[in-house]
């Protein structure tokens, strides 16, 4: 069992961290998600042999780019949570929209 971490951009709502959830579950290895939707991360737990080209390519074919982070890195300024008009507007929002 080991842990993957996962800087996503693009969630901005509960139904983000669906869509992100259940892209990420079905792949194999993958046991867990666990989406932190403030910051965008996300961490994949599991048997993740793959490597994080897999997860990240199913988050990107979502329309979430990702790409990896370590533990350390993230804590600042590579995240700021952007507040969008996700469901609230006829403009902007977030992938789920579609
Ligand atoms: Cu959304």
């Amino acid at each position: 069992m080991n842990t993957m971490d996962l800087q996503v951009e693009g969630m901005s709502c509960g139904s983000c961290v669906k869509r992100v959830t259940q892209a990420l579950l079905p792949l194999p290895g993958v046991s867990g998600v666990d989406v932190d939707l403030p910051s965008g991360r996300v961490r994949v737990s599991g048997e993740l042999v793959q490597g994080g080209d897999l997860l990240i390519g199913a988050l990107t074919d979502m329309g979430y780019p990702a790409k990896l982070t370590s533990d350390d890195s993230i804590a600042t300024g590579l995240s700021q949570p952007k507040v969008v008009g996700c469901h609230s507007g006829s403009t902007g929002g977030c992938g789920c929209r579609r």
